[in-house]
């Protein structure tokens, strides 16, 4: 039964939980790292199948860059980095960059 002691419920409070933002990973062309290599290592650190790392690859050769993946900034970079290693490792000059998604 409604009296004078009722007590008037809050606007339901919506619980947000912000998700992190994410960063591209970009491959970007070069004049000296083999075709095969740069599908190597797509597939090695990224875990993108051989087709797919076909497609990224002719990307970045003919449009200068291309995004791999999108991830939180920490994986993001670190992929970019042993990426970027392994190609050291092999004297190649293959870079991969990250940057803040829009
Ligand atoms: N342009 C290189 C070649 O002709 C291949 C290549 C593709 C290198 C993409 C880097 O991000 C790259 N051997």
């Amino acid at each position: 039964m409604a009296n004078d002691t009722d007590i008037k419920p809050r606007a339901k409070t919506v619980p947000k939980v912000a998700r992190p933002p994410l960063h591209k990973v970009i491959l970007v062309n070069d004049d000296f790292t083999p075709r095969d290599f740069v599908v190597r290592v797509l597939k090695a650190e990224f875990r993108i199948p051989e087709d797919q790392a076909h497609r990224i690859m002719i990307t970045a050769h003919t449009k200068g860059s291309c995004v791999v993946a999108v991830f939180t900034r920490e994986i993001a970079e670190t992929k970019a980095k042993r990426a970027v290693d392994m190609a050291r490792g092999e004297g190649f000059p293959l870079l991969f960059t990250t940057e803040p998604e829009e």
